[in-house]
């Protein structure tokens, strides 16, 4: 079975750690800061390819990483940034985040999306030197790369899709109008996964045919091999719908077979309802009557748009695939994927959150979470940037209210600190 489903998950890069270093010089004791930053964490792309099938790589590799950007050093140097990581998907592939909201729909042929941002790099004491602070002790950590874990769910994308019962001809079709070479066989089932070909036409015109396996009267319960593959058919512009004649003594009989395929594809998804579709009566090479020639007679009079082909004499072929064609261009069907409503609200997010227990205050959120990561604590310089930080985002107003006092600890997304307390190296702060 074509592997049309999977989760993965990808972990970008962190940023490298800017660089605490100073100068060394002759005769000069102490030189000013020269710590470099560091390098980006390496990005992680997605790519959508042709001739990229199915998901089945991703059954044995769920998970991705990007390098860490280099950390920085002394003399100014940067570190350098990582590469990206770039995952290739097959066209018709839609992205579901965690809350099963539509990340983005992989549908044109060599897009490139950004799923996971690599993180910045650290900061080295270079960038912290000011007027009153020439010898800065202080340096950045690299920023954590993003991490998620995603669902890939393929829907391949065709122009007209191929529908009927098993041994109807799909897949001799196919093979008789495109240089695909799907198996063909006399039984039932052949055909196990979607298959794609390209439909050429005078005028440089194209379009892309898909045959699917047969379907059968309760196939949307799982029988036969039920209707999971019908998702690659959901997006396509016009249903080609086959019905072999050769097999048949009566039009009830054909009525009843076209009935029975279009409850099943009505079953799986009500957008088939919406999508064009021409009836083809094909086997007519083979048939023992010419009755087929009234029964047309009889559904065109029904408002049916229907015709008879053979795949094997090629009977009927341009006339069909023109039909298709003129079919296609009509065709008004916007083939936008309407994801379903995400069952989670989003709030306006507060930048941090804070809550008071037994002599701790404890203050969380990502953008916290973040500086915590970055923040080297055993430097005094950094510890003071932190508790700058604090300050500018409004957080020690917000404990003072609620009762802080110095001595008091502040955890910090796991990261004690005590407020006002003992700095390593001695000095006392805020
Ligand atoms: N006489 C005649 N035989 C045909 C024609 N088209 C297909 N066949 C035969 O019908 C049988 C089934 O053909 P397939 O193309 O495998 O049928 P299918 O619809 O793809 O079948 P599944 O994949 O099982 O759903 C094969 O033996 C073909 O040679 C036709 O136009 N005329
Ligand atoms: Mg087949």
């Amino acid at each position: 079975m074509i592997i049309d489903e999977a989760t993965i998950t990808v972990e970008a890069g962190a940023g490298g750690n800017g660089c605490v270093s100073f100068r060394r010089e002759k005769y000069v004791p102490r030189g000013g800061p020269n710590g470099g930053n560091g390098g980006r964490g390496g990005d992680i792309f997605l790519e959508a390819r042709t001739d990229v099938g199915t998901l089945v790589d991703f059954v044995y590799r769920p998970l991705y990483r990007a390098r860490h950007g280099e950390h920085g050093k002394g003399k100014n140097q940067h570190g350098k940034d990582a590469e990206p990581v770039t995952i290739r998907v097959p066209v018709g592939t839609l992205v579901w985040g965690e809350n099963g909201e539509l990340v983005v729909d992989m549908d044109r042929d060599g897009m490139r999306f950004l799923l996971a941002r690599g993180g910045r790099g650290g900061r080295g004491n270079t960038t912290f030197t000011t007027s009153t602070q020439r010898a800065p002790r202080l340096a950045e950590r690299g920023e954590p790369g993003e991490t998620k874990t995603l669902r890939l769910e393929l829907k391949l994308l065709a122009d007209v899709g191929i529908v009927g019962f098993p041994n109807a001809g799909k897949s001799t079709l196919l093979s008789r109008v495109t240089r695909a070479l799907p198996k063909i066989a006399d039984y039932p089932f052949t055909t196990l996964e979607p298959q794609l070909g390209v439909v050429r036409l005078p005028e440089g015109r194209s379009f892309v045919l898909a045959d699917v396996p047969g379907l059968i009267e309760g196939a949307s319960q799982g029988k036969g091999l039920g209707i999971r593959f019908l998702r690659h058919l959901e997006r396509t512009k016009v249903l080609l719908h086959l019905v072999e004649v050769a097999t048949l003594t009566r039009y009830s009989e054909l009525e009843s077979r076209v009935r029975t395929i279009r409850r099943e594809l009505q079953r799986h998804s009500p957008v088939f309802s919406a999508v064009p579709e021409l009836l083809a009566l094909t086997k007519v090479d083979a048939v023992s009557r010419l009755d087929y020639r009234k029964w047309m007679e009889k559904l065109r009079k029904k408002g049916e748009r229907v015709l008879a082909i053979s795949a094997v004499t090629g009977e009927g072929l341009d006339r069909l695939l023109e039909e298709a064609w003129k079919m296609l261009s009509q065709s008004r069907r916007e083939v936008v994927f309407a994801p379903p409503i995400p069952e989670t609200v989003y709030q306006a997010k507060a930048r941090f959150h804070v809550e008071k227990g037994e002599g701790v205050f404890y203050v969380t959120g990502d953008e916290i979470k973040k500086w915590v990561v970055m923040t080297n604590f055993n430097s005094r310089d950094a510890l003071e940037r932190f508790e700058k930080i604090l300050q500018r985002m409004g957080v020690l107003k917000e404990l003072k209210k609620m009762g802080l006092r110095e001595g008091d600890t502040i955890d910090c997304g796991g990261q004690q600190l005590v407020f006002g307390g003992e700095r390593p190296g001695g000095r006392h702060g805020t």
